[in-house]
């Protein structure tokens, strides 16, 4: 089997990557390396579609989605949070301090500030310029790897072989007031199964929950493929649709399988998957379905 631990993330996020395996080889839980590991792209203002700095929705305002899941299938989520840098801590709070496992908006956030978390303003000078300059034409399209290297979703493997994983976003660019994506939607965005593997997702979000992405990849592993394979085949589940425009869109998945294989196959060119394991952190570029 493949050494462990182990990290990987979607896009390139070697910083995410190398504070998730600094957890882990000082004996913390997959759980701890996941959460601590998005928190590093939350609080990187510079990363316009996570956490403080994300780009807004169309009415400026910066709502998160974010989710967490653990080795026993258990889970939280917020969806529409606003104010809160670190969404992926509260959607941890949810699923260890409450009976419940998403919570959305307003109730989210005052959930958070119940626990301790700070209420900031989220909107850099850098995003008000761009969601400003959008304004002018306001013209809503996905556009294909706007996001990047920034929404960021993570999956590790600690010593005990137990699998954990999260996923935290600010959600597209100039989204309709009130948009959820796939990120929090236990799943969609994220499916963790510790017997089997986990598999996370980025992209146009509509897509994946229309597929429920990340559980397809989960249990086509289980029925024996590999991670590749299996992201492959999600992907193709989209593209082959009748009628799919997936030209103009883009979906990745990064998958890991309890023996410590890694995939991740995207529609599009660009995407790419940070793997940490064997003491080596490293960008890996995804192949790709439209070539
Ligand atoms: C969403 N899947 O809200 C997210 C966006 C994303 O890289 O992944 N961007 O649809």
């Amino acid at each position: 089997p493949a050494s462990l631990p182990l990290v990987i993330a979607t896009w390139h996020v070697m910083d995410a990557t190398a504070k998730a395996m600094e957890v882990l080889q000082a004996g913390g839980n997959a759980l701890d390396a996941v959460e601590q590991g998005c928190m590093v792209e939350e609080a990187n203002e510079k990363g316009q579609s996570v956490g403080k700095g994300g780009l807004p929705d169309r009415d400026g305002n910066v709502t998160l989605d974010a989710c967490i899941m653990n080795k026993h299938g258990n889970c939280g989520s917020v969806v529409y949070l606003q104010n809160i840098t670190h969404a992926v801590s509260v959607a941890r709070k949810v699923m260890e301090d409450t009976p419940h496992v998403m919570l959305a908006g307003e109730g989210a956030k005052q959930f958070a500030m119940s626990k301790g978390f700070q209420p900031e303003d989220l909107l850099t000078e850098a995003s008000k310029e761009a969601w400003e300059k959008w304004k002018v034409e306001a013209k809503y399209k996905p556009i294909i790897n706007i996001e990047n290297h920034d929404t960021i979703g993570m999956l590790a493997i600690d010593n005990n072989g137990d699998i954990s994983g999260a996923c935290t976003t600010s959600g597209l660019a100039y989204k309709l007031g009130g948009r959820v994506g796939d990120s929090p939607i236990i799943g969609s965005g994220l499916f963790v199964d510790n017997e089997i593997g986990a598999c996370v997702a980025t992209g146009l979000g509509e897509e994946v929950v229309k597929t429920v992405g990340s559980f397809l990849v989960v249990e086509l592993m289980r029925q024996g493929k590999s991670p590749q394979e299996a992201c492959e085949e999600a992907i193709s589940r989209i593209v082959n649709k009748p009628n799919s425009d997936y030209k103009n869109f883009q979906v990745g998945y990064i998958a890991v399988n309890k023996k410590g294989e890694t995939g991740s196959y995207a529609i599009h060119q660009w995407f790419s998957m940070t793997k940490f394991q064997n003491g080596v952190n490293e960008q890996i570029q995804s192949d790709y379905y439209h070539k």
